[in-house]
This record gives structure tokens, sequence and C-alpha cells, in this order.
């Protein structure tokens, strides 16, 4: 087993990540920020080291720094957790080059799903279904992107292959503006990315976001642990994720995982993974895989009982997944809410600190948060300050714990946006499930 690894990151994923070592008996190094130094999982490790200034580009960011710390520490590997240096493949060959575990896939993995056309050819030559497009880079031939337009029919996005997540692409809906959308996008591509290239798909215009997590080991073992309905968005963040997706037949379910565990086999991928999907009339269309541990990741622990993230180590230390696929059932319903400080109406910021924190209990509720009364919320960071997690034996039974949950939880001295959660959880089309992308900005008003 690992004996000590550092943990690259900060908040509620880092006390995650601290718990799962802890069970394993895996000993700790947090490293944290000059504002991070009363993070709850920097009191509860077994060593920590301060990396550097509050911003992130001098702390959580510095690779240099963060691989300084394994080394002084004696650690053996490093957790990048989500965000930061999470999908940074130099940082993850920087880590393997130092002798240390990166515990996520190999470089040349993260490498190949950072780059979205490398992705999707990855991904189509596995025979996951992907969305009608160029199948490569657009040329600098116009009459060649107008062919391909043509073929698949208007409307069409134009997207940067080193964007993702929502950065960098155009929709278009006619010829006459097809041109120009590329210049644009090519020419914003080449700026935020340092990468020109662009390519083309068809635009889906009323689409869920629904993902696959996976699993896979180093003996060529990958299992899917099933999907997470994650429409429910405001500008490209996620506010409310749910598993299983709404109204999805197990047929379905089982015949995309196991294209999307079939896909890891071939590419050899390692560690845990997101196959995201649009889905529309029935359809499943690849855009995108996520390398690295994602925030919901709870909703699928909680109905399929899988730790994740201490899978994500025993895959790290070189054992075999302690499951197959036959061992993988769906029971029941969950729900992610996640808790943000900040203004409820307007979204802005909250930072300060917690005055009074109380949190919600009872049978199917999980609070991930490193909340505690007295805790000063730094502006530094995500406003992202935890997540309630609830599971039910079908969607109402968890929606109602969920109900009961924002009706306990206190959070005094910061705006939270709790308010949002309790008026989402009584929407009619929430309640309902099934929303597409666009459900939760059109009532917002946006
Ligand atoms: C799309 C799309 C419609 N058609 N691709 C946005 C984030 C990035 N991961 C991909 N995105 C989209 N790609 C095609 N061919 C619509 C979106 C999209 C979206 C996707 C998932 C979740 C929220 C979204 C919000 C706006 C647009």
């Amino acid at each position: 087993m690992l004996t000590k690894i550092v943990i690259a990151n900060r908040g509620e994923i880092a006390l995650r990540i601290l718990r799962a070592c802890k069970e394993l008996g895996i000993k700790t190094v947090a490293v944290h920020s000059t504002a991070d130094r009363d993070l709850k999982h920097v009191r509860l490790a077994d060593e920590s080291v301060c990396i550097g200034g509050p911003r992130s580009v001098e702390s959580y960011l510095n690779i240099p720094a963060v691989i300084s710390a394994a080394e002084v520490t004696d650690a053996v590997a490093i957790h990048p957790g989500y965000g930061f240096l999470s999908e940074n493949a130099d940082f993850a060959e920087q880590v393997e080059k130092s002798g240390f575990v990166f515990i996520g896939p190999r470089a040349e993995t993260i490498r190949m799903m950072g780059d979205k056309v490398s992705a999707i050819a990855a991904m189509k030559k596995a025979k996951v279904p992907c969305v009608p497009g160029s199948d490569g880079p657009l040329t600098d031939d116009l009459e060649r992107g107008m062919k391909i337009a043509r073929e698949i029919g208007y409307p069409v996005i134009i997207k940067a292959s080193g964007g993702g997540g929502g950065r960098g692409m155009r929709a278009v809906h006619s010829e006459a503006a097809l041109s120009s959308a590329i210049s644009l996008t090519k020419a914003e591509a080449a700026a935020a990315f340092n990468n020109d290239t662009v390519y083309m798909e068809k635009y889906l215009e009323n689409p869920r976001h629904i993902e696959f997590q996976v699993l896979a080991d180093e003996h060529g073992n990958a299992i899917h642990l099933a999907e997470r309905d994650c429409s429910m968005q405001r500008r490209h963040q996620k506010v409310i994720e749910e598993a299983p997706a709404p109204n999805l037949s197990e047929t379905l379910r089982d015949r995309i995982g196991e294209r999307c565990a079939a896909a890891c086999r071939e590419i050899g991928y390692r560690g845990a993974g997101t196959f995201e999907f649009l889905y529309e009339n029935g359809e499943f269309y690849f855009i995108e895989m996520n390398t690295r541990l994602q925030v919901e990741h709870p909703v699928t622990e909680f109905i399929t009982g899988v730790d994740i993230v201490k899978e994500q180590l025993l895959i790290a230390a070189g054992y075999p997944l302690n499951y197959t696929q036959k061992d993988i059932h769906v029971q029941g319903h969950a729900i992610e809410c996640r808790l943000n400080a900040e203004d409820p109406k307007t979204f802005m910021p909250s930072p300060g600190e917690v005055t009074r924190y109380h949190a919600p209990g009872g049978p199917g509720v999980r609070v991930d948060t490193h909340l505690y009364n007295g805790y000063k919320i730094p502006p530094y960071y995500d406003s992202m300050i935890g997540k309630l997690i609830t599971h039910g034996s079908n969607r109402e039974a968890a929606i109602a714990r969920m109900n009961n949950a924002l009706d306990e939880i206190v959070i005094e001295g910061i705006k939270t946006n709790i308010p949002l959660h309790r008026d989402l959880l009584k929407d009619a089309a929430f309640k309902a499930g099934g929303s597409n992308i666009h459900y939760l900005e059109k009532k917002l008003g946006m």
C-alpha cells in the first residue's frame, strides 16, 4: 500500500481524500497556501507544508512547490483532487519523472483527453457514440468547412480543441455566419489556449448533460458505475447533480456504460474517469472525457456503494479493482446540492467568517464540507464550500430527504445559495425530472 501521500488540493475535497487515506492507513501530507492554514484537513493531516502565497498560481498551481513538498516529507504519491493541477499533463509527467506516483491516469492519457480532437478520435475508434462532426480539425479550406456543415445540417457548433468545460465555442445558425465564426473561435482559442485548432459538431439545441463514471486498473480491468445527470447548471457551473439520470432505461445505461468501460480497456485508461455525453431524443453523444475525480462523485458512491476515492488510491498502489461489472447495482437515487458562498440572487461571491454552522443529518444524508464554526472563507478560491448529498430508495425519497436537510442546515455569517436550492427542490420541472441544460438559466431569467 502507499505509505504516505501529498494531498495537492484544499477545502472539502482535500478533507474527502484525507478521510479515504486514514481508512486505508495511508499517512497524509496537506499542502496549503498562506491563506489556508486554518483548513480542517490541515489540522487533521499527519504533516502539513505551506507551499506559497494565497493566489493559486503561487501555491496550488505551483508545480515545483507541490513536488518539493512530496520530496521533503518522503511521500510516495500525489493526489491532485479536482481543479488546480488535476488535469495538467505536464504536472502528471513531472510527478512521475520525480519518482512519485500520480494518483490519476498516465500523463499521455491526460494529454490526449485535454485535446478534444484527439479525445473524440480515440472514442470514435472505440465505438463510443459521438456527435456528427468534422472528425478532426477544420482546415483553412472554407469550402471544405461549408461542405461539412451542409452535410451535418445547421445549426453547427465550432469548438476549440484546447477548450472544454464551456470555454472556446460558438454556435452557428447559417452558412452566412460560418466563416467569421471559425475565424473568431480560432483567434480566441489561440489567445486562451495557445492552440488555434478548432473542430465542428452538429449543435444539439436542447440536450441533457449525462456523464458516466468509470474505474480502470493497471491490469486491464475496467468497469462503469452508471451515470449522473448534471443538466441543472448555470454558466457551466453545475448546481444540482443526481444519479441515476431520470427516465433512462437500464438497457441503454448498460449499453453506453459498457462502451465506456470497453473504451477504457482499449486505450489503457488508469484510475477514475468520466465520459461526458449530451443526451437528446434518446441518443447519447460523447463530447469530452474528464480524467479527474469529480465534485459530484458522491451521488455515484451513494447509488453503487463504491468508495471512488479509496478505489483511486488502491489503483494507484497497483491493486486490481475490488469489483467486476456484475458487482455493480444501482440502488435507489441520490441528489447533490452544491453549497456556494454567494448571493443567491446575484451569484456574487460572499467570502467571510462562518459565525454559525450546523450540519443536517439522518438516514441517507451526507455532508461533504470543510466548514466549522468560526472558519473564515478566503476570497481567493472557488466559492463552493461544500455539498449536501441525499440518498433514498427512489427519486422522491431522495428529494424528501434533501428538503429536510435544507431545512436543518444552518450557515450564518456569509450569504449562501441555500435559498436557491430550497426553491429549486420545490420547482415543478425539477420534481418531474429530466430537464435539459438550459432549464435553470431560463428559470432564473438569464
Ligand atoms: C455542445 C452543446 C451542443 N451541441 N456541443 C458546453 C460545455 C462543454 N463541455 C460542451 N458544451 C456544449 N457542447 C454540441 N455539439 C452544448 C453545450 C453546452 C453545455 C453542455 C453541457 C452542460 C452545459 C452546457 C451549457 C451550454 C452549452
